[in-house]
């Protein structure tokens, strides 16, 4: 094949906008993604308490694996043998794999970062390792991951702004070795992160060192990490309309339905977030009026549906009286169907969001979403 063909196999196109939204659609060599997305998150191989077949009945079509975990457990080299990770988790559709640095920052103990790399202990048995951007991207290729993230580090807030702009400064040269190692293949993608923190100047200048090296999409990192909500929300307008309009965007770890809104409304087309997953595993759903904990014992006698808007296996088949009693009882199916109807409701106000833009009524959606999910816990 020749070059030019090569390059057309991992494409974004964008079929309609509303404001700074965009309803697009990303191909890959692993099938399609309709975008603005949400990719759910498979930190070890796994969706937990999801099979594969579940994760894709309720509308998801990628899924987010970790280099950090996967590298400890079961390891990289013995992924590759088993026909890499789609085939080793059975998910026949694209898998996008974050590059470790951030989960090193939050997990592991003893990390220390120099110019080259990072070596750390494992937070599962205290071994050491040492990740690099071209060790991440290896890994990263040995996993068989259809979109490939770029090593970088997540500035901390709060950071002053000489801090942010070393770290910025690093993770751009990272980018660049990340690049560099990376082996473009059909299909398949690497995408830069911008970083500079809260710091609109050097937010600019992340760009313009990623744009310059070229890549075939641009993750936001560094937001979520505890800045105030309209700290974000800034950053993210000041971001967004620097980047090039013909590659995805991907605003890394976010998050709650409200921020997903706003960020959607400001450009952003790919998310992912535990919050659905790890929210269905203690017993808190999210409904479009609000969050329910079904731990809560008025729900004991409740023989209604968790939500009578949803039509996922949870709500269909099960009352909130049955949920508790699983929840209480400490019973697998519990998180197994509290996850099933998060993921469900998180694919719902996607598809939701792309209808809109499709049908240029984002702000209403905005108006009437929004305010609901303001209600916060009921
Ligand atoms: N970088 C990477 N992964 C991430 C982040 C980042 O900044 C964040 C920040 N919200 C989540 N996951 N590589
Ligand atoms: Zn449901």
């Amino acid at each position: 094949m020749t070059d030019a063909a090569t390059a057309s196999l991992f494409r974004y196109t964008y079929l309609a906008t509303d404001g700074a939204a965009r309803l697009g659609r990303v191909e890959t060599a692993h099938g399609p993604i309709d975008t603005p997305a949400f990719m759910p998150v498979g930190t070890a191989g796994t969706v937990k308490a999801m099979r594969p077949e579940q994760v894709a009945e309720t509308g998801a079509q990628i899924v987010l694996g970790n280099t950090y975990h996967l590298m400890l457990r079961p390891g990289a080299e013995r992924i590759a043998r088993l026909g890499g990770l789609r085939r080793f988790m059975n998910w026949p559709g694209p898998v996008l794999t974050d590059s470790g640095g951030f989960q090193v920052m939050s997990l592991s103990t003893l990390r220390k970062l120099d110019e080259d790399g990072v070596t750390f202990q494992s937070h599962i048995d205290g071994s050491r390792h040492r990740l690099t951007p071209e060790r991440s991207i290896e890994i990263q290729h040995l996993l068989g991951s259809t979109i490939t993230m770029a090593f970088d580090e997540c500035t901390p807030y709060p950071a002053t702004r000489d801090q942010a702009a070393e770290s910025m400064h690093l993770s751009m040269r990272w980018a660049k070795r990340s690049r560099a190692a990376f082996e473009q293949r059909n299909g398949y993608a690497l995408f830069g992160i911008v970083q500079g923190g809260v710091y609109e100047d050097l937010r600019r200048q992340s760009v313009d060192a990623l744009t310059d090296i070229g890549f075939d999409g641009y993750a936001i990192g560094g937001l979520a990490v505890g800045e105030p909500h309209d700290e974000m929300l800034r950053v993210l307008e000041s971001v967004t309309p620097l980047l090039p309009d013909d590659r995805p965007r991907y605003l890394m770890g976010v998050g709650r339905p409200q921020d997903i809104i706003a960020a959607v409304a400001r450009g952003v087309d790919l998310f992912d977030c535990v919050m659905p997953t790890r929210s269905g595993r203690t017993a808190q759903a999210f409904t479009r009026r609000g969050t329910v904990n079904l731990r809560n014992a008025r729900h004991a006698d409740d023989s209604r549906p968790l939500d009578e808007t949803c039509d996922c296996p949870c709500c269909r088949d099960y009352s909130r009286a049955y949920l508790h009693h699983l929840v209480k009882a400490g019973e697998m199916l519990g998180p197994m169907l509290l996850t099933a109807h998060n993921l469900q409701h998180y694919q719902d106000l996607m598809a939701g969001l792309r209808g809109a833009i499709g049908e240029g009524r984002l702000t209403a959606f905005l108006e009437t979403r929004g305010s609901e999910y303001a209600s916060g816990d009921i």
